[in-house]
């Protein structure tokens, strides 16, 4: 072992918030994980400390350098800088390609032996993933190879991100009905409320939420529906007929929608896993998601001449293959169209469907999560490779 348990092992994590949460939101969780989970000396580059602030409240705005959960924050303000071989980390990872500082790179080539140098991707279950996982990227000028590092949903990629005492955080809450009941009452959720169906809603704006809201208010099931502050605000604000601030409330026909906080991410876990059924996006509360054991629709981040489709596809192959009611409305939810959906259908006739098959949805999701917890973790994973190249370095 050359990268050991013993906070001996330093790491660099860059990371630029290219919008919303998402970016953020997993270098923080790898961070910590990194940090609490394998005493690795973590220092997080970020350049975007307000974002940070909105998922991890602690974040001081205006600090150059910042310790938190035992990681070292550094404000990453430009690519200037001079640095020398003793600043550089053991371990390197630009977090989604991005260009780490010049004067950086030229002193990770000073070093010796040479930093372990990651590009971490993003995440999908397209299946190049498996032939570009862990590919070498040599520097051309430099004698220095970065690898590519690819989450995923099978043994031949980096797997995905999960602590390793969430499983069973998450069984003792769920287990419990006045711990659930509890923190959703700080939200002011009622005992109505609780006793309905709880939906909680995270989604980009273009999201078809009215006429998913429609369907809901006109159908025989209480629903409440949990929307953090700042989503899909356009449409909350229709039904509300108010400004969606946290604590805003309305019930119309069988349909509460009720806007909550955007709350600190150990929160984000807890609302999900109280939850009956959540609505979620991007990357990071996608994979959550996927850990809460509950039904989830993901809403995909667009990209251009709709890729994403593409992805999504990939994933409901694997995710959703013979839960006809899961497939349809997750692509109609991303205006996604196949030969094998009826694309004329409205929103009552995918609805229902769907939660009549919310149990069966529901024992696939614990059936994924077994079969995922076979590929192990991202950050052991990363760790683990960390290791063989380093020993293959020294082999050399
Ligand atoms: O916010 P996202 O849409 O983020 C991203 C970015 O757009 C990014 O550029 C893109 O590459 C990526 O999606 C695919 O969605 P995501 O990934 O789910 O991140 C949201 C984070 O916010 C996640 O860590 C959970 C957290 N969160 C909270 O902490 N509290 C909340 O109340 C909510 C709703 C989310």
């Amino acid at each position: 072992m050359y990268f050991n348990k013993n906070n001996a092992t330093s790491l660099a994590l860059f990371c630029k918030v290219v919008d919303n949460y998402g970016d953020i939101g997993i270098c923080w969780r790898l961070a910590r994980q990194l940090q609490q989970e394998h005493q690795i000396a973590v220092t997080l580059w970020v350049d975007d400390l307000q974002s940070f602030q909105r998922i991890c409240p602690d974040v001081v705005v205006g600090v150059e350098e910042q310790q938190l959960a035992g990681v070292t924050v550094r404000h990453w303000r430009n690519q200037d800088g001079v640095f020398s071989a003793a600043d550089v980390a053991d371990i390197v990872i630009e977090f989604f390609a991005v260009d780490i500082p010049p004067g950086y790179i030229a002193a990770m080539a000073e070093c010796n032996p040479h930093p372990v140098w990651f590009n971490l991707e993003g995440l999908s279950a397209e299946e190049w993933v498996e032939g570009c996982h862990t590919l070498p990227s040599p520097h051309p000028r430099l004698p220095l190879t970065k690898h590519f590092f690819f989450p995923g949903f099978t043994s031949k990629t980096g797997g995905l991100l999960r602590e390793s005492a969430l499983a069973e955080e998450r069984r003792q809450f769920q287990s419990d009905p006045a711990a659930m009941a509890a923190f959703l009452a700080q939200f002011g959720v009622t005992p109505a409320e609780m006793a309905s169906l709880k939906v909680s809603l995270f989604c980009y704006p273009h999201a078809p939420v009215a006429a998913l809201f429609d369907a809901w208010q006109d159908g025989g099931t209480a629903i409440t529906c949990l929307v953090p502050e700042g989503v899909a605000v356009e449409a909350i604000q229709a039904f509300l007929g108010m400004e969606a601030k946290a604590g805003a409330v309305r019930t119309s026909g069988a349909l509460t929608v009720r806007v909550l906080p955007f709350v600190a991410q150990p929160d984000y876990d807890r609302l999900l896993w109280a939850c009956d059924l959540n609505f979620v996006r991007g990357e990071d509360s996608w994979v959550r998601a996927q850990w809460a054991e509950r039904p989830f629709i993901w809403h995909i981040y667009p990209q251009d001449k709709n890729l994403h489709h593409v992805k999504l596809k990939a994933f409901l192959q694997r995710y959703a293959a013979g839960i006809e009611s899961l497939i349809a409305l997750s692509l109609r939810w991303n205006d996604a169209s196949t030969a094998d959906i009826d694309e004329q259908a409205g929103w009552p006739a995918l609805w229902s469907p769907f939660k009549e098959d919310m149990p069966e949805i529901a024992r696939r999701s614990a059936e994924w999560q077994r079969q995922m917890l076979a590929n192990g973790d991202l950050a052991s994973n990363l760790l683990k490779f960390a290791d063989a190249l380093r020993s293959e370095e020294a082999k050399n």
